[in-house]
């Protein structure tokens, strides 16, 4: 297991938290997903062996929010 804390520009609201939290849950390998609204950041605790570091992104940008690296 590896825990990633990835900076997330675009939340703005409950709503969005939802949206990320439940898209990252539904990826295969993701044990759990902290989403801080106020701090802009998605904490992912994941098997990067099922889900990538870059997949994890890739979901977040697919629910229409911005990746900072
Ligand atoms: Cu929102």
């Amino acid at each position: 297991m590896e825990t990633s804390i990835i900076k997330v520009e675009g939340m703005s609201c409950e709503h969005c938290v939802k949206a990320v939290t439940n898209a990252l849950n539904a990826l295969d390998g993701v044990e759990s997903v902290s989403v801080d609204l106020t701090a802009g950041t998605a904490t992912v605790v994941y098997n990067p062996d099922k889900s990538p570091l870059g997949k994890i992104k890739a979901e977040i940008e697919d629910q229409g929010y911005d990746v900072v690296d």
